[in-house]
């Protein structure tokens, strides 16, 4: 077994932070990703928080301050489950280091993704617990990991917007596919921002801050903005960019490998695609000659509103190489753009365009 119980095949990034993916074909064929697979996202150090002493801290503009142990929170407020994908800003960042470099940020694949059943209580049942006053726009959240690689140090943390916060979806989660939640995904209770980037999803949490403003860390006021492509994201300040929210429309292939040789006659190809917050997948084309034709591919089903949605298509491709493409729409008709060169951005964020699969078809059947 690997680091923090992961399969041997995972790609890392990094040891300390830890930071790793899953290959894609990792990802193929299961609704829900083990979490020896899971992707895991590290700013900093994983702390080891001993779940009989942490304490949930719940104040800023609310009119009750609570206090809870988990005991509290798994006795005082209805359980809840649900499926949420949790996908990473930076996912698929490599297609944009093609483009242009990207100093500084790790070459994440498509792999930093993945789907689990998560079990907590909602924070909308918590927040109504403290009661929240009326001037309330931001729901802060604050780790204890202190990540060297903020300006300056500091611990993790971020903030959605009330409406968000106050949503049945959005989770106080202690299990993972129905076991407790590993130390490296956020033991004993993290967040769950189920179609919202990965960064929003605070592992460890230990405070939420009802406030007007949103939260002041590092990683919600200057990391994961999406900077305008002249920018210097050296010189980037609190409030530069766009703030990333609700998740982009994307789709990767997971079967096959990309570059695999195959051979001639009928090939399956796989996928997932995911659309975030509150929209779907409608349908995944796919294409042989660049996207002159397309086909659609067939859907497996999505297993809530929150999760992705894994894809197939059988392709009759013939011999020699070729490049297979494909493009997911969303249900308001969104679809993905073409090429990763209008997308590129500093700290290379959101690459969702047209994912594309090489592969080399021999004569052999
Ligand atoms: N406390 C804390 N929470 C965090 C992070 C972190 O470094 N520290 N990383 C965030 C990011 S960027 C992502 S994509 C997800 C990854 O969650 P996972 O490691 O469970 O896959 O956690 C988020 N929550
Ligand atoms: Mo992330």
């Amino acid at each position: 077994m690997a680091q923090w119980d992961k399969r041997d095949d995972m790609v890392v990034h990094g040891q300390d932070p830890y930071n790793a993916e899953p290959p894609p074909s990792a990802l193929a064929d299961h609704p829900l990703t083990e979490a020896d697979t899971f992707y895991s996202r590290n700013h900093g150090p994983v702390p080891t928080l001993h779940p009989a002493a942490w304490r949930l801290h719940v104040d800023g503009l609310v009119e009750r301050v609570l206090d809870l142990s988990l005991a509290d929170l798994q006795t005082g407020f209805e359980q809840r489950s649900l499926v949420a994908t949790l996908q990473c800003a930076g996912n698929r960042r490599t297609g944009l280091t093609k483009v242009r470099d990207i100093p500084g940020e790790d070459p994440w694949g498509p792999g930093a993704t993945s789907t689990a059943q998560w079990t907590g209580v909602a924070l909308a049942d918590v927040l109504a617990s403290a009661g929240l006053l009326a001037d309330v726009r931001h729901v802060a959240f604050a780790a204890p990991d202190v990540s060297q690689l903020a300006v300056p140090a500091q611990p993790y943390g971020g903030s959605i917007g009330v409406a968000k916060a106050t949503s049945a979806e959005v989770l106080l989660a202690w299990a993972m596919n129905g076991t407790p939640l590993p130390a490296v995904h956020g033991a004993p209770v993290r967040v769950v921002v189920p179609g919202y980037i990965g960064a929003r999803s605070v592992k460890w949490v230990q405070r939420i801050t009802a406030a007007r403003e949103p939260s002041e860390n590092y990683f919600q006021a200057t990391a994961y903005r999406l900077l305008p492509a002249d920018a210097d994201p050296t010189a980037a300040g609190p409030g530069d960019g766009l703030s990333l929210g609700s998740v982009a429309l994307n789709s990767e292939f997971l079967r096959p490998d990309d570059g695999a040789v195959v051979p001639a006659g009928p090939t399956e190809v796989t996928g997932y695609a995911f659309a975030g917050d509150d929209r779907g997948i409608a349908r995944v084309d796919v294409s042989v000659d660049g996207g002159s034709t397309w086909v659609q591919a067939e859907l497996d089903a999505q297993a809530s509103p929150w999760a992705w949605r894994h894809w197939r298509s059988t392709l009759q491709l013939a011999p020699g190489p070729v490049e297979v493409v494909a493009r997911a729409w969303d249900t308001t008709a969104a679809s993905q753009p073409e090429s990763p060169e209008h997308l590129w951005n500093p700290k290379g964020y959101v690459n969702n365009s047209w994912p594309r699969l090489h592969l080399t078809v021999s004569r052999e059947k």
